[in-house]
């Protein structure tokens, strides 16, 4: 390791476009190769003290403004600097060959915090941190990111191997005596210790769902039987005419995907194909697609079409709740209740009396006589669902834009929404979910051993291996092979 951070190594920390570009440079040869190759005005970079800038020229090239930092007070850890050019990609490359070629090395992916990482200036939990908050492009991914990389994350996590390695101490007071045959272990303890353990750890890989979800978006099915006004629904959201609409039934016939950020909290709707009995194999297909999106979303926007009839409305309803996963939102909406404008006020009194006169009439009225209150009692009757106590189907109008303010903030506040926009720590990263059950499961073995009255010395190799996978999530053990996988995908200079 110490011959893999002996060299200075140089890379470009900003993108393309802009006005100004940065060159990061980092190692012990920094200063004495800036030297060589910026003329600095007044004194050199090896005599600058940290935190300066200095102003300086390299020749023929550009006019320069170099930060320099002093080990260890530097983001790696090490002499480093920081070379502001003019953002042509053009100096941008002469500047780093001329530093190739006069000590440093092109650095890898990710490298300056592989290094921050091997010189203790932050864990790996941290380190990998960075490479999030770089990528997140919401709030709440921010959020998250923040969280972990100021070390909260890892403080929790520790705390957790802390008190797992309490148990295994309490276990090893009782191997070392077990010759005499004696417990010193006090069982219920341990017990008591473990089961807190294994809660938390379950919590924590629990919250990868939620953790993934404000990665790539809480996953949002917009479901419904055919022609309720899905993709209209989905374009209205969006604000763009993303799906076809049309109003031939069977119009939609794949998924389509878009997401949208509401609250801080990114969302990917999901609009699929309506709910049918279809002779039609290409758009049975897409019926399937529908059903196994349903059943994976967390939150199911469930359309109904307010022109429909009762009935029918009671059977689609049903078709959406029988694919449900327990735990899925469920927001029911009634679309197109912008249609009953077209009917005459004075009529509203007959209708309300005289269900089939009016029907005939105007024979698209569909539920309109009924209002969200009852319309909702119905439905829970027939599709033999409890909804939560004061839950209302929602009236909207995918045209108009009528009621999509409370669907948003439906959204927003729907338990999956809750869980991504709060404080709570959240689990994004695969490598620490994976840590985690492994952990779970050795834990398991631990727990199930305890109850069948194993000694401790069968159950501590189990618990050492859950420790060492907590100690894993924040770097306390590593192979270069581990680091390599972990860095390879951040960005150069970073
Ligand atoms: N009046 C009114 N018509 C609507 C509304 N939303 C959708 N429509 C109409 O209903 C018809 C069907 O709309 P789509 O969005 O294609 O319906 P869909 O649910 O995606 O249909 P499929 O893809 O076939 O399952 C179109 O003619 C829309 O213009 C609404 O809020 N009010
Ligand atoms: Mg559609």
């Amino acid at each position: 390791m110490a011959a893999y951070i002996s060299d200075t190594v140089c890379a470009p920390a900003s993108g393309r476009g802009g006005a100004v570009a940065l060159i990061r440079v980092s190692g012990p040869d920094t200063f004495s190769i800036l030297d060589r190759v910026v003329r600095f005005r007044g004194g050199n970079a090896a005599s600058a003290p940290g935190y300066r800038i200095k102003f300086g020229e390299i020749p023929e090239v550009d006019e320069v403004l170099v930060g320099i930092f002093r080990a260890p007070h530097s983001y790696t850890g090490e002499d480093s600097a920081e070379i502001s050019c003019h953002a042509s990609p053009y100096i941008v490359s002469r500047i780093l060959q001329l530093l190739c070629e006069n000590g440093c090395r092109s650095a890898g992916p990710g490298e300056f915090t592989r290094r921050a990482f091997l010189n203790g200036k932050m864990d790996l939990a941290q380190a990998e941190a960075v490479a999030d908050l770089i990528a997140a492009d919401t709030e709440a991914a921010h959020r998250i990111a923040v969280n972990q990389l100021r070390g909260q994350y890892s403080l929790r996590l520790r705390s957790l191997r802390d008190s797992l390695l309490e148990i295994a101490s309490l276990m090893e007071l009782e191997l070392d005596f077990s010759e005499e045959d004696v417990e010193f272990a006090d069982r219920s303890k341990l017990r008591a210790l473990l089961s807190d353990a294994r809660a938390e750890i379950a919590r924590l890989a629990d919250s990868f769902k939620a953790g993934n979800a404000i990665k790539n978006g809480v996953p949002v099915t917009i479901a419904g039987a055919a022609n309720a006004g899905k993709s209209t629904l989905l374009n209205a959201l969006l604000g763009e005419d993303r799906a076809i609409v049309s109003d031939i039934p069977g119009t939609t016939r794949d998924t389509v995907e878009e997401t949208l950020t509401l609250g801080g909290v990114l969302f990917r709707f999901i609009d699929t194909a309506g709910l049918r009995e279809s002779s039609d194999a290409i758009e049975r297909i897409g019926i399937e697609r529908s059903c196994s999106s349903i059943s994976k979303a967390d939150i199911v926007i469930g359309v109904l079409d307010a022109l429909s009839p009762l009935e029918t409305v009671r059977k689609d309803c049903r078709e959406i709740c029988s694919r449900l996963s327990p735990g899925t939102d469920l927001i029911l909406v009634r679309n197109k209740v912008d249609a009953f404008d077209a009917i005459p006020p004075e009529e509203f009194p007959r209708f309300d009396r005289s269900y089939g006169v009016l029907e005939l009439k105007y024979p698209a009225f569909g539920t309109y006589n009924l209002d969200p209150a009852r319309l909702t009692a119905e439905l829970a009757e027939y599709a033999d669902r409890t909804f939560p106590e004061g839950y209302q189907v929602l009236d909207i109008s995918a045209r108009t834009g009528e009621g999509l303010d409370e669907l948003r903030r439906r959204l927003s506040e729907s338990r999956a929404g809750e869980l991504c926009g709060n404080n709570a720590t959240l689990v994004t990263n695969l490598r620490h979910y994976e840590a985690l059950r492994t952990a779970q499961d050795d834990l398991g073995r631990v727990s199930d051993g305890l109850g069948h009255g194993l000694t401790g010395e069968l159950l501590a190799e189990d618990l050492r291996s859950a420790i060492q996978s907590l100690g894993s999530i924040f770097g306390e053990v590593t192979t270069d092979d581990i680091l390599g996988r972990i860095f390879e995908r951040f960005c150069i200079g970073k």
